[in-house]
C-alpha cells in the first residue's frame, strides 16, 4: 500500500505572533508522538536567492518592490520539489510564513493590487490547514522592541494585519485563526490539537494548488 501523505500545515501572523516559537514546538511535538515532521521556514535564507532577500530585509542592499516581491515567490517555488517529496514519504512539513506573507506585506506597500500580488504563487502546494495567530499590536508591543529588520514598524505591521484579514475571507483556503495572547502551552495545546485533525484528514486527499 502507498505511504500516506503528510500534511502541510502553515503557520501566519503579525510579527511577534509566536511563529517561530510555536512552530518549533508543533514538530517536536509530531516527532515525540511518532509522526514524521519537519519545519520550513519562508523567506529560506540559505539558497541564492534567499542571501538577497535577506540582504533586502537586514537593508544591506536596495531591490525594487515588485522585483523583491517575485524574488520571495522564487525563494518559495524553488522549494518545492524537495516540498512534494517529502510529503509523498509521509513527513508533515510545519511551515512559518507562506504566500500570505508574501501577498500580506507587499500589498501593504503603496500602489500594489491583491491579484497581482498572488499571481507569481497561485499553484505552489495548497496548504492542508493555515493558522493565524492572532495578537493585537499592544500584546505584540509587550513582548518587546521591534527589531532593525525593514517592516519592522507599528505603522507598517498595522496595514500588513489588514491585508491578512482580508485574505482570510478566502474560503477555499483552510484558515483557523488561533488565540496567540495565550500562554505559549496552551498556545501550543490549540495548535497541535488543530494540526493532528488535519494530518489525519489530509492522509488520504491528494495535495492541492494553492489559488487555483
Ligand atoms: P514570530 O516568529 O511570530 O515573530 P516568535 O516566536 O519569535 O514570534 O516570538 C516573539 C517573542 O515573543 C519571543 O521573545 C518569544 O519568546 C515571545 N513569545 C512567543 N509566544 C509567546 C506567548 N504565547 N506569550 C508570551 N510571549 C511569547
Ligand atoms: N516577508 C516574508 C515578505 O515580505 N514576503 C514574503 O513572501 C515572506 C515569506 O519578510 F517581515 C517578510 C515578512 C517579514 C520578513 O521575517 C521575514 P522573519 O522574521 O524571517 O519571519
Amino acid at each position: 500500500m502507498a505511504c500516506k501523505r503528510g500534511a502541510l500545515i502553515v503557520l501566519e501572523g503579525v510579527d511577534k505572533a509566536g511563529k517561530t516559537t510555536q512552530c518549533n514546538k508543533l514538530v517536536q511535538a509530531l516527532q515525540q508522538s511518532g509522526k514524521p515532521a519537519e519545519m520550513i521556514r519562508f523567506p529560506d535564507r540559505t539558497t541564492t536567492i534567499g542571501q538577497l532577500i535577506s540582504a533586502y530585509l537586514e537593508k544591506k542592499r536596495d531591490l525594487e518592490d515588485h522585483t523583491v516581491h517575485l524574488l520571495f515567490s522564487a525563494n518559495r517555488w524553488e522549494l518545492v520539489p524537495l516540498m512534494k517529496k517529502k510529503l509523498e514519504q509521509g513527513t508533515t512539513l510545519v511551515v512559518d510564513r507562506y504566500a500570505f506573507s508574501g501577498v500580506a506585506f507587499t500589498s501593504a506597500k503603496p500602489g500594489f493590487d491583491l491579484d497581482w500580488c498572488k499571481s507569481p504563487d497561485v499553484g505552489l502546494p495548497k496548504p492542508d490547514l493555515v493558522m493565524f495567530l492572532q495578537l493585537s499590536p499592544a500584546e505584540a508591543a509587550r513582548r518587546g522592541q521591534f527589531g532593525e529588520e525593514r517592516y519592522e514598524t507599528s505603522v507598517f505591521q498595522k496595514t500588513v494585519q489588514q491585508k491578512f484579514e482580508h485574505l482570510m475571507k478566502d474560503t477555499s483556503v483552510n484558515w483557523q485563526v488561533i488565540d496567540a495572547a495565550k500562554s505559549v502551552d496552551d498556545v501550543h495545546e490549540d495548535i497541535k490539537t488543530r494540526s493532528l485533525n488535519a494530518i489525519l484528514a489530509a492522509q488520504n486527499l491528494p495535495l492541492g494548488e494553492l489559488w487555483k
